[in-house]
């Protein structure tokens, strides 16, 4: 890309697509064109291809998506398949029928076997059974892959595919009923601490094991590899290392100054046991992490902190 090309960031709004238009930025991309959804419903294909034949832009990151965590996937099942599945299949479409020369597309580490060998290698896709906590979100994100690798095979779209671990940082969803856990446990510390209650109930039995990247290393990562990569093959992106749940809230409790006890409630999901990504091919392509879990929950809960006092 250079700097004065003409960017089209769908989902600018939501945590990854806000911190890849931070970095864009940061980088002297100066030339980001970005819709509210009021303006442009991806799910509408008559006004995406609509809007990608006026606006024309030459390079697409499609970070566009309904996303939630392990209860929200599923309570909404019809949502995250159709919703995700109508996005991709619009977004990419457009941007092969309209000259795009590169488009990027977010897809999620959910979409490997439940069972797959630890940790996740590009390779085990289609290789078992999904999750079935997520299985919907997780067909429409295979359905995206699917895509890219179909219209860069027949049409020649230069399409690529990052499938990103659990995410966090600022602009992240704490209602609680929606949440990924991480946003969830400062939310949950953070009132309890406020409220002197004596306990916090974690789900599930705090085994699990999760990675967990900072969105400002994805968006990093996000850039970099539209620049310096053009393969068919996904790329996972990570930090290569995973931490359980019940670790993961005593950090948190740490971090927010929690004084009380954490209480698994069992009656809740654990989801997948595991979900590491293999990161030696992004590695070989030349990417790293920066971000330490510690220092990126703290500056998570300061954003947190800071948008409590605006509201
Ligand atoms: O982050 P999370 O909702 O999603 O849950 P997944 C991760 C783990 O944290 C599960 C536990 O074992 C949860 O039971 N957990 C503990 C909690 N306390 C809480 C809490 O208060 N809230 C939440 N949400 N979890 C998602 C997929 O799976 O990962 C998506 O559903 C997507 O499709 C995303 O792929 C990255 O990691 O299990």
């Amino acid at each position: 890309m250079e700097t004065s090309s003409k960017i089209y960031l769908a989902g600018h709004t939501g945590l990854v697509g806000s911190a890849i238009t931070r970095r864009l930025a940061s980088q002297g991309y100066c030339n980001i064109i970005t819709r509210e959804l009021d303006e442009l419903d991806l799910r509408n294909q008559a006004a995406v291809n609509e809007f990608f034949a006026s606006e024309q832009p030459e390079y697409v990151f499609l970070a566009a998506a309904k996303v939630g965590g392990i209860l929200a996937n599923s309570t909404y099942p019809a949502e995250f398949i159709a919703d995700n599945t109508m996005i991709a299949v619009n977004v990419i479409d457009a941007a092969w029928r309209n000259g795009v020369k590169k488009l990027e597309f977010l897809g999620s580490s959910c979409i490997y076997p439940k069972m797959a060998p630890q940790p996740l290698k590009e390779e085990y896709l289609l290789t078992g059974s999904l999750e079935p906590t997520n299985e919907w979100y997780a067909l429409a994100k295979i359905l995206g892959i699917k895509m890219c690798q179909a219209y860069r095979r027949q049409y020649g779209l230069n399409a690529i595919s990052l499938m990103p671990t659990n995410l966090y940082g600022p602009n992240d969803n704490f209602d609680l009923n929606s949440s990924h856990v991480l946003p969830a446990l400062i939310r949950k510390m953070h009132d309890a601490k406020n409220s002197r209650s004596e306990t916090v109930s974690i789900w599930g039995t705090g085994s699990p094991k999760r990675e967990f990247l900072h969105v400002d290393d994805l968006a990093d990562a996000a850039v970099f590899l539209m620049n310096n990569y053009d393969g068919e093959e996904i790329v996972n992106v990570g930090t290569g290392e995973d931490i359980t749940i019940k670790n993961l809230a005593e950090m948190v409790k740490d971090v927010v100054g929690y004084q009380g006890e954490l209480v698994y409630d069992t009656s809740k999901p654990d989801g997948t046991p595991r979900k590491l990504l293999d990161v030696s091919k992004l590695a070989g392509i030349g990417w790293k992490s920066h971000i330490e879990l510690k220092t990126g929950i703290e500056g998570t809960y300061e954003w947190y902190l800071n948008s409590q006092r605006l509201c």
